[in-house]
């Protein structure tokens, strides 16, 4: 990774790329939608086919020279199939967002009804937060987590689904920590008749290597993004029973996008054949062990877990009662300076504002790709708590900083 030929055109973009390689290599990756992909993924993004226009499927393109496209869209769809189990995938959304679109615009008219996880109670900004284009284009309820417990509250769930009689229910989401119960959400979805989308963006990994429950054959729609915990090329992914297949075909293209960006659709190939072997669900028990592991090592040491612990690969920590006068975003400094890299995040019964709010969120997919077991992870999180503790000391976070840098160099990232 010299980035070489670049080097030749653009000194300045070589830099950066090289710094951005180098800066994976010396820091810890926890931000929990975070992952480091294969070489063989990073090859097949960078490839030619980025210079592919594909508008269309296999087989039905509105352009020539489409054949190796096919060919690997139709790898790209069938490893899919096999991993998640779904009747029909479509591998061409952008991203996860992109992916949540496809449903909408396939299922909704402007103005219809969602009923989703509040954000600041882990839910996402495509579940129809004002600020983003579900928020404006759809009606939006929206559901909590038990205050008491920090597990979704399905009843409250149920009553809202009574009251807001919604078009369409989402479950699935990207900071929290418990396993969802997608049948659950299915069984109010039915009782209301909505549709059930299903975004799996962070578990889809663990969903395909079975450490999670599926929403597969359980909800309408089930949506992800494919370089989370499944390492796959970047972009989203949408699955759905043949009975909406071309709707949802139709919605990704034309309705929402143009070309799919083809070399990302050859990654996603590639990190679908990985996660394909048996050492995925390997990498992915991991995965959840070292959450597991973190999450205790936090609660050893007075740290407030949402919800008491995990199930997945991520852990949230609300600040506010070991911590009442620190910020995420402090914390998140901090933390940078030391080399481990996650993020400020609000916390159900949030009271700060999103860009400094209350809680951090760290996960352990990209970790446990260096080769990180539960004991070093628990020294992670040992280090973590330091930081957290003493987030203005910089002797403290000097000390981090050595002991993240002689971790990374006994985990190496591309070599
Ligand atoms: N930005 C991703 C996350 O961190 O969860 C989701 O889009």
């Amino acid at each position: 990774m010299d980035y070489s030929q670049v080097r030749d055109v653009d000194p300045d973009v070589a830099d950066a790329l090289s710094g951005e390689v180098q800066r994976q290599r010396d820091t810890l990756a926890m931000i929990a939608s975070e992952n480091h992909v294969s070489e063989a993924v990073l090859e097949a993004q960078g490839s030619a086919l980025t210079n592919k226009y594909a508008e269309g499927y296999p087989g039905e393109r509105y352009y020539a020279g489409c054949e190796y496209a096919d060919e690997i869209e139709n790898l790209a769809i069938e490893r899919a199939k096999e991993l998640w189990g779904a009747e029909h995938v479509n591998v061409q959304p952008h991203s996860g967002t992109q992916a949540n679109m496809g449903v909408y615009l396939a299922m909704l008219d402007p103005g219809d009804k969602i009923l989703s996880l509040d954000l600041t109670h882990g839910g996402h900004l495509s579940h129809g937060h004002p600020a983003n284009f579900a928020g404006q284009t759809y009606e939006v309820e929206q559901y909590e987590v038990d205050p008491e417990t920090g597990y979704v509250d399905y009843e409250g769930l149920a009553e809202i689904a009574d009251e807001f009689d919604p078009d369409i229910i989402v479950s699935g989401y990207s900071a929290y920590p418990r396993e969802v119960d997608f049948q659950r959400v299915q069984d109010v979805a039915n009782d209301v008749d909505a549709y059930h989308l299903a975004d799996i963006a962070h578990i889809t990994g663990l969903v395909a290597a079975g450490v999670h429950a599926s929403p597969v054959g359980v909800a309408d729609f089930v949506t992800g993004s494919t370089h989370k915990t499944i390492r796959a090329g970047r972009g989203g992914i949408i699955m759905c029973d043949e009975e909406h297949a071309k709707a949802i075909d139709n919605a990704v293209f034309p309705g929402a996008q143009g070309g799919p960006l083809m070399h990302n659709v050859a990654g996603k190939a590639v990190g679908f054949k990985e996660a394909l072997s048996e050492s995925f669900e390997a990498y992915a028990e991991q995965t959840v062990a070292n959450a597991k592991a973190l999450a205790e090592t936090f609660t050893e040491h007075g740290l407030e877990v949402v919800s008491g612990g995990t199930d997945n690969h991520l852990v949230l920590v609300d600040l506010r009662p070991s911590h009442p006068e620190t910020t995420g975003k402090d914390v998140e400094a901090a933390l940078e300076d030391a080399g481990i890299i996650m993020n400020a995040n609000t916390v159900p019964g949030e009271t700060r504002s999103a860009f400094d709010p209350s809680g951090i969120r760290l996960g352990t997919a990209a970790l446990t790709t260096r080769g990180f077991d539960e004991d070093v992870t628990r020294e992670v999180g040992e280090l973590v708590v330091s930081v957290v503790d003493n987030y203005d000391d910089e002797d403290v976070v000097a000390d981090v900083t050595d002991r993240v840098q002689e971790l990374c160099a006994e985990y190496p990232l591309y070599e």
